[in-house]
């Protein structure tokens, strides 16, 4: 059976024999060597231009090939569209894409940077799950542009560029890998994770629909981040000390974002139009710490998540009728039936990446920060947690 794939970087399809390798460089014994070049695919995609080994087609559906030009057997196998190299096992296992998107200022930045820190040690320890960056790229670029800025210098995270604007922003890919034994199977089982942290302007500009539809139909699941502080009979709840951002345009605000959320994944799977969507989405509430204070004693956002190895599904589902009934009180009870007719499956959460307000701004001195509390996440692994467990990739405990 031909497997289709998805390029974790570029989001390109292809099937798994199409992918290609690159030379590794060595001196052979025969004493030919290949010299490093401009590869002209990761030039025009991902507007790479360093120097490469060259580039070379072979059977895809094997671990390594045969360098045509020094006769020297590489391991490194690509992309055939960008030609970014492929984590270990590319095609061998499950590679599950998540697509995170929502409008401008949702908290996809902070949101993302936070999941991947709290993935990295707590739900690792957890689950007893190794998450690592797939390449030293990912690595780098997530531990300098995204950890270090936020959990060491406290800075908050600058509008993300629009993918149109420049070339591809790369995305972060993560191995995901948990020993099987523990869901009851034989050996360890490993996912790719893809993770683009959108530009909230690119859900609204035409140029880049393409690439957010090409994003969305890679995805396995998808994460779409809603600012609460974006509905009308949210925003007077607040207490003082929250910054409320300013009221965004029409196109902008929850309601819209998901309708056209539903616009492009009605539109890309065409033929299959009178069925629901089969994706599985999670719709989570951001900077949920701003609205602590007019949530109930025994609200479930609230309570401790459940510390065991497996997703609660008993847990999962009372926050969402917490969620539910919180829509209404902000005016947004359109959302969840918008939900309901269009996919066969969603969930709803609250969540804070933060936990606490940013301080500064506004007539003190510079930008404003992290709050000297720190960062102090809420529940914000649930959505992605929720996803895994849909996909079988950790254990779920019903409820
Ligand atoms: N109180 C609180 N504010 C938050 C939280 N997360 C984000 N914010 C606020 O929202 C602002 C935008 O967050 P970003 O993560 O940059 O949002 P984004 O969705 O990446 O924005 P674009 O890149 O412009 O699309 C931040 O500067 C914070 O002021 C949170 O957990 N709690
Ligand atoms: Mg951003
Ligand atoms: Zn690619
Ligand atoms: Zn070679």
């Amino acid at each position: 059976m031909a497997t289709t794939l998805y390029c974790p970087y570029c989001y390109d399809r292809f099937a798994e024999r199409k992918i290609e390798f690159r030379c590794a460089g060595r001196v052979s014994v025969t004493g030919k060597v290949c010299k490093p070049k401009v590869d002209r695919n990761a030039r025009d995609v991902m507007g790479d231009g360093q120097l490469r080994f060259p580039a070379f087609e072979a059977d895809g559906r094997k671990l390594n090939a045969t360098c045509p030009h020094c006769d020297l057997v590489t391991f490194i196998r690509l992309c055939p569209n960008c030609h970014s190299a492929l984590p270990n096992y590319f095609g061998k296992v499950d590679s599950r894409m998540i697509a995170l998107i929502g409008a401008k200022e949702s908290g996809k930045t902070i949101f993302i940077t936070v999941l991947l820190h709290e993935m990295m040690h707590r739900i690792s320890r957890q689950f007893g799950v190794a998450v690592l960056g797939a390449d030293d790229d990912t690595r780098l670029r997530y531990e300098k542009d995204y950890e270090s800025s936020l959990y060491e210098q406290g800075s908050l995270p600058d509008v993300t560029r629009s993918a149109s604007a420049g070339r591809l922003r790369q995305p972060l890919v993560f191995s995901f890998a948990i020993d099987r034994r523990r869901l009851g199977r034989t050996r360890v089982d490993r996912s790719v994770l893809s993770f683009f942290d959108t530009a909230g302007e690119d859900l609204t500009h035409s140029d880049s629909v393409e690439l957010n539809t090409r994003y969305l139909a890679s995805a396995d699941g998808i994460i779409l981040l809603l600012d609460p502080l974006q509905m009308r009979g949210a925003r007077p709840l607040v207490g003082d000390d929250t910054e409320l951002p300013v009221r965004a345009d029409a196109g902008d605000r929850p309601e819209h974002v998901l309708g056209r959320v539903v616009g492009l994944l009605e539109r890309m799977s065409g033929a299959s139009r009178r069925g629901k969507i089969k994706k599985p989405i999670a719709v989570a509430f951001s900077k949920m710490d701003t609205l602590l204070g007019t949530l109930p004693e025994d609200s479930p956002i609230l309570a401790e998540p459940p510390g065991d190895a497996c997703f609660d599904e008993a847990d999962s589902l009372a926050v969402h009728r917490h969620v539910e009934q919180l829509l209404h009180k902000w005016q947004g009870g359109g959302l969840s039936e918008t939900l309901g007719v269009h996919f066969e499956k969603y969930r709803l959460f609250g969540l804070s990446a933060l936990g606490n307000n940013p301080v500064g701004g506004a007539g003190d001195d510079g930008p404003r920060r992290v709050s000297h509390h720190g960062i102090q996440p809420i529940r914000v692994a649930d959505p992605f947690l929720w996803l895994m467990s849909e996909f079988g990739a950790i254990p779920k405990k019903r409820g």
